[in-house]
C-alpha cells in the first residue's frame, strides 16, 4: 500500500533532500538503515581484531606507530557509526548484544586469519581500499547522519590505504623473501577483498530498493568492476601477480574481465562457518565481559558528578 506519505518521501529523495532523524521515513527504510548502519559498526569493531594481531610483532617503531592509530581509528569509526544507527530508535546495547549472540552480520572479510606482517599491507591497500570505493558514494547516502559520518571515515580509511600500499611497496621491493611474503598475501585476500562488496546483483536481495531510496548509489558488481580496474594497474606497479588467470582488460570497454568469484565460500563465512568466525566472535565476546567493571565504573561516576551538580545548582 502507497501512501501519501511515501509519495512524498520518495519525491524529497529524488529532490536529493536528505533525511533527518526527526522526519518521516516509511519504516522500510528505517529498518534497512538499521540493518546496514549497524553491519558497517559491527565491521569496525570486529576489524580491529585481524591487524590488532600484529600491533605487538610490527617490525619497527613507525610501523607500530602507524598501525595504532590505524586501529584506534576502526574503533573510533565504530563507535560513530553505532551513534548514527542510534539516531534511528535503536540503542547501541541493542546492537552490541546482537552481535555477541551472533545474530548480526559484519563483514565477511574480517573471518580470515592474518599469517604474516604483508597481510597488515594487504589488508590496509586491498581491504581498504575496497572499502573506500564502496563508502565514498555512501557519503552522498539519501540519510544525513549516516552521509556526514561517511566523510570523516572515508578520509581516515584513505590515509589507511596509502599506509597498506606503502607498506607493500616496501615489501615488494625488499628480499626475495618480503617479496614472495607480499606476494603470498595479495593471493589470499584478493578474491575475499572482491567479496567484500556483497553477492552479485542478480543475488543481491536489498539492491533495487536501496538504489530507489538512494542508500546506495551503485550496485554490488558497478563497486567491484571499479576496485578490480582501480587495483590491477597497482599490482603491477608492485610487480606483483594478481591471483587470477583469466583476469584480461577488455580492450574495447577498458574495463578487466575477471574469474568466477566462489559464492560457495562467500555463504559459508556468512552462515558463520568461515576460518576465524568463531575466534572473532569469542574475542568481541571476552572483550566485552572483561570491560565490565569500566563500565559499571564510568556509570557509578557519571551518577555521582550528576547528584554533585543537583546539590550545587540546587
Ligand atoms: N559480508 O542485498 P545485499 C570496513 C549480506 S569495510 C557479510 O547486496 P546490501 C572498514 C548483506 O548484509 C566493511 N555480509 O545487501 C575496515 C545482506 O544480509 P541481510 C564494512 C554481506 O546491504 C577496513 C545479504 O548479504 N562496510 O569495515 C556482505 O544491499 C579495514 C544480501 O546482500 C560496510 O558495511 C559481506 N561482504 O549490500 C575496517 C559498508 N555483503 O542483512 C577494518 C556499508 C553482503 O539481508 C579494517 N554496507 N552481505 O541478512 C554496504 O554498503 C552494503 O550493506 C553492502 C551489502 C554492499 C555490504
Amino acid at each position: 500500500l502507497v501512501t501519501d506519505n511515501d509519495i512524498r518521501f520518495q519525491e524529497r529523495i529524488d529532490a536529493e533532500e536528505k533525511i533527518e532523524p526527526r522526519d518521516w521515513m516509511p519504516d522500510g527504510y528505517r529498518r534497512t538503515l538499521v540493518r546496514q548502519i549497524a553491519q558497517h559498526a559491527h565491521s569496525e569493531i570486529v576489524g580491529m581484531l585481524p591487524e590488532g594481531n600484529w600491533i605487538t610483532r610490527a617490525p619497527s617503531l613507525r610501523r607500530k606507530v602507524a598501525l595504532l592509530a590505524k586501529v584506534q581509528d576502526e574503533g573510533g569509526h565504530g563507535l560513530y557509526l553505532y551513534s548514527a544507527a542510534e539516531t534511528l530508535g535503536v540503542s547501541r546495547d541493542e546492537l552490541v548484544e546482537q552481535l555477541l549472540a551472533g545474530k548480526a552480520k559484519y563483514s565477511s572479510i574480517f573471518n580470515y586469519p592474518t599469517l604474516t606482517w604483508a597481510d597488515i599491507g594487504a589488508i590496509g591497500w586491498l581491504v581498504d581500499g575496497a572499502a573506500i570505493m564502496n563508502q565514498v558514494p555512501l557519503c552522498r547516502c539519501s540519510y544525513g547522519p549516516y552521509a556526514r559520518a561517511m566523510i570523516r571515515v572515508c578520509r581516515e580509511e584513505s590515509f589507511h590505504q596509502r599506509q597498506g600500499y606503502e607498506l607493500m611497496l616496501a615489501l615488494a621491493n625488499g628480499t626475495a623473501e618480503q617479496k614472495r611474503m607480499a606476494q603470498d598475501a595479495l593471493n589470499r585476500w584478493w578474491w575475499p577483498s572482491l567479496m567484500m562488496f556483497g553477492p552479485s546483483d542478480d543475488q543481491s536481495a536489498h539492491s533495487a530498493q536501496n538504489m530507489a531510496w538512494k542508500i546506495k548509489r551503485f550496485s554490488n558488481d558497478e563497486l567491484r568492476q571499479r576496485f578490480v580496474d582501480a587495483t590491477v594497474p597497482q599490482a603491477e606497479f608492485l610487480g606483483l601477480t594478481i591471483p587470477d588467470p583469466d583476469l584480461r582488460l577488455n580492450a574495447e570497454t577498458g574495463h578487466y574481465e575477471f574469474g568466477a568469484i566462489d559464492w560457495s565460500e562467500f555463504n559459508e563465512i556468512l552462515k558463520g562457518n568461515g576460518p576465524c568466525n568463531r575466534e572473532r566472535l569469542e574475542a568481541r565476546r571476552k572483550a566485552w565481559d572483561e570491560g565490565a567493571w569500566v563500565r559499571e565504573a564510568a556509570t557509578a561516576h557519571a551518577a555521582k558528578r550528576a547528584q554533585r551538580h543537583l546539590k550545587n545548582v540546587g
